[in-house]
């Protein structure tokens, strides 16, 4: 999977992602991860990428032309420009449909991805109706940049890479798999702080422990996340235990 992202801080995210689980996937060839600076396409002898906007108003956008400029050379290097067919572009902003799982999945399945990072109060719009296929959020609140949102992005998407993961099972049986929240966890030693292990996990009882798993999940889901249950099937045994 190659990650293209399109950005005024390329070090930042370069940066970011070359470390831990993502950099290693990386240095394994499984993705590659390519910033572009957008202001390396200015057309101005003062580099500049933003300008006042029309109509007033506070703050500064970024100009059409340095992204779209950016955006064909990003173009050139994919795969799918030599096939005629252009990559799918993300653009991180708060104005787009609120990044989740699902979403992460449905993009892994591309080979080719471009993020494009907004600053200042935003781009231009005539570019982005030109260029953009998906408008992201990563949650209702307000960053300075896309950069952390399309780093967030990059890192739930690679997971889900084959061979990113040590063991391709983990990807598969976490929080949102069944629209439950993960179950806690315990390693040694079995008594820490006073506070013991719970005596089912020490058990060997591989079918009570499932059934134990599966419970704390529901609980933890109710407790935090309760808009996820909704979509949770539960049986009619775990209704009734919620219910109690
Ligand atoms: Cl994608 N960009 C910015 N600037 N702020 C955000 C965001 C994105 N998602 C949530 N807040």
């Amino acid at each position: 999977m190659n990650f293209h992202i399109m950005t005024l801080f390329p070090d930042m995210v370069e940066q970011g992602l070359k470390t831990s689980i993502i950099g290693r996937a990386e240095a394994k060839g499984l993705l590659s991860i390519d910033a572009v600076n957008i202001r390396d396409y200015a057309f101005n002898k003062h580099q500049s990428v933003d300008d006042y906007p029309y109509g007033g108003g506070a703050g500064m956008l970024m100009q059409a032309e340095p992204v779209f400029q950016c955006y064909e050379a990003v173009c050139q290097k994919t795969k799918a420009s030599k096939e005629g067919k252009r990559p799918r572009l993300v653009y991180l902003s708060p104005q787009g449909r609120t990044f989740n799982q699902e979403m992460a999945e449905e993009l892994a399945k591309e080979d080719e991805l471009i993020l494009l990072c907004g600053h200042y109060e935003g781009i231009d719009e005539r570019v982005l109706e030109e260029i953009v296929t998906d408008y992201v959020s990563i949650g209702d609140y307000v960053l300075t940049g896309g950069e952390l949102a399309a780093m967030v992005m990059i890192d739930a998407i690679s997971r889900l890479v084959p061979g990113v993961l040590h063991n391709d099972v983990s990807a598969e049986f976490e929080s949102f798999q069944d629209h439950l929240l993960e179950y806690p966890q315990y390693s040694r030693p079995e008594t820490w702080h006073g506070k013991q292990v719970p005596p089912i996990l020490l058990s060997g009882h591989h079918a009570n422990i499932e059934k134990w798993r599966r419970e704390q999940s529901i609980i933890r889901t109710a407790e935090n996340r309760p808009d996820l249950l909704e979509k949770a099937e539960l049986t009619e045994k775990e209704q009734k235990f919620l219910e109690e």
